[in-house]
């Protein structure tokens, strides 16, 4: 009776009788007891698993050893920008508790890290002199991952840009000043760093920062302005891994961190996939598909037109420059439907009852996003390997009077997303790890402390950290390689 498919069991259920004596086992019991066995999906051997995190959301110490403001320490000081005022001036402290940090990591079992890198702490003003202390810090949070036998993976923009530079990301010299930056930290790292991200998240910074003004550093722009904002940071990308590649140890590999919009098909067919496909590569034409092809979507230059970025000779091709690996941060899907436009395709605006997280509005939950992430930029481009650099979900997470966090939202979150990035590893897609984000609760941005992203349960007047229940879920899933 081992083994029975779905159909069998039915069968076999229909035609037991009542009449069958109730002391021996029946056929359909023992047909449940197998069907009830943990099935367990494995990844592939040597598949990466590790945590993210970002330096102003956790490092705190603004004004030690050098560092001086990014446009993040003055929007989150002005009255009104973030949660309560929140700042990242302590945040989790983890500039003097990294060593701390890097055991919860040791603990988990990750096997790599990504953290980034704060630009104002190398060159505090931006360009011009660095400061040693500055990377310092960074040394001695390298050798404590390498002796843990984690393997850093670093970022080099997630946000924190140098206060002093002039006119910030509206300045084109930014993007050469960024360059400097990304070459200089290469130079002196890549004896330990094997995998650089240039910038991470384009597409929300620049949304959030320039255009909506939610984000650092706050202003409203009109689009033409945004989009050349847009430019020159895909530029600054451009130059950053022609920098890198100057200066880093051979076989230092390059990628980014984005937060592509990712698009499911309605309907798993071939003519619904080739619309989310087609919508995949257009809806994220100023950045993904810019940086992938060295060009932008005749689509997206006519949506622009005379707001679309001015383009110098060259530019481009720098943009292009070839990548080692892409990194996706993904969270929550969009969907899209094949319809007769000249675009292919419609993007599916979400019904109102579409269920989302509890803990955030912007988290709605469609697991089988991280598959399509892969599947998508995998067919479409090609890339030579993809990670998924962030996922994770905030929760309303609650400390018990005995010291416990039970965050099952955030492990059934977890567990499903991992469940479809289990069906593109198991298909052949060049996927090669996952990053939690996050290990710790942190600075969410203007959300401040109100939002718990972490693996671990921050008490940020006494800088204890608790593992949550999820902490002990993904412990045990990288034990097994496995998800259940
Ligand atoms: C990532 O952004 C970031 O890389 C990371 O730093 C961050 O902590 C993490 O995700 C969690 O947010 O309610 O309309 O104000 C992901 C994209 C952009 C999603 C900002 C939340 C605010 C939505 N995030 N957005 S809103």
């Amino acid at each position: 009776m081992k083994n029975l498919t779905r159909r069998q069991f039915g069968k076999t259920l229909a035609t037991t009788t009542a009449a069958t004596a109730l002391t021996t086992t029946l056929p359909w019991q023992k047909a449940l007891a197998d069907v009830g066995k943990p099935k367990l999906l494995e990844f592939p051997k040597g598949f990466l698993w590790g945590c993210a995190t970002a330096s102003y959301q956790i490092e705190g110490a603004v004004a030690e050893d050098g560092r001086k403001p990014s446009i993040w320490d003055t929007f989150s000081h002005t009255p009104g920008k973030t949660f309560q005022g929140d700042t990242g001036d302590v945040a989790d402290d983890s500039y003097h508790l990294y060593k701390e940090d890097i055991r919860l990591l040791k603990n988990l079992g990750v096997s790599v890290y990504r953290f980034s890198i704060a630009w104002p702490r190398v060159f505090p003003d931006g360009s011009g002199a660095p400061n040693p202390k500055g990377l310092d810090y960074y040394n001695r949070v390298l050798d404590e991952l390498l002796k843990n036998n984690i393997t850093p993976y670093v970022t080099l923009f997630h946000w924190d840009l140098p206060q002093a530079l002039p006119g910030g990301w509206q300045n084109r010299d930014t993007s050469k000043a960024y360059a400097d930056y990304a070459g200089y930290v290469a130079k002196h790292l890549s004896d330990r760093v094997s995998h650089f991200f240039t910038i991470n998240e384009f597409e929300c910074w620049t949304n959030l920062g320039y255009q909506e003004g939610r984000f650092a550093p706050g202003l409203k722009l009109p689009n033409a302005q945004v989009n050349q904002i847009r430019h020159n940071a895909v530029l600054a990308h451009g130059l950053g891994v022609q920098a890198i590649r100057a200066n880093a140890k051979a076989g230092t590999q390059v990628g980014l961190a984005e937060n592509t919009k990712v698009f499911v098909p309605v309907i798993e067919n071939a003519e619904q996939i080739k619309a989310a496909q087609l919508a995949q590569r257009e809806e994220n034409a100023p950045f993904l598909t810019a940086v992938l092809e060295g060009k932008y979507t005749d689509g997206y230059l006519q949506r622009e037109g005379a707001n679309a970025p001015k383009v110098e000779p060259g530019d481009m091709k720098i943009i292009g420059s070839p990548l080692d690996f892409v990194g996706i941060n993904s969270y929550t899907p969009g969907y899209v439907e094949a319809d007769s436009s000249p675009s292919g395709y419609k993007v599916v605006p979400r019904p109102t009852s579409f269920p989302r997280m509890a803990s955030a509005n912007w988290l709605f939950i469609g697991p089988e996003v991280l598959y399509w992430a892969v599947r998508n930029v995998s067919e479409i481009w090609n890339p030579k390997a993809l990670y998924i650099t962030e996922n994770g979900t905030s929760s309303d997470d609650v400390l018990t009077a005995d010291g416990h966090i039970e965050d099952t939202d955030r492990v059934m979150y977890v567990r499903n997303h991992l469940t479809h990035l289990h069906r593109a590893a198991t298909e052949g897609y060049p996927i090669k790890g996952y990053f939690l984000w996050s290990l710790l609760d942190n600075f969410e941005w203007a959300d401040g402390y109100s939002k718990r992203f972490g693996l671990h349960y921050v008490d940020f007047k006494t800088q204890v950290r608790t593992p949550k229940l999820s902490a002990q879920w993904y412990k045990e899933a990288i034990a097994k390689n496995a998800v259940e």
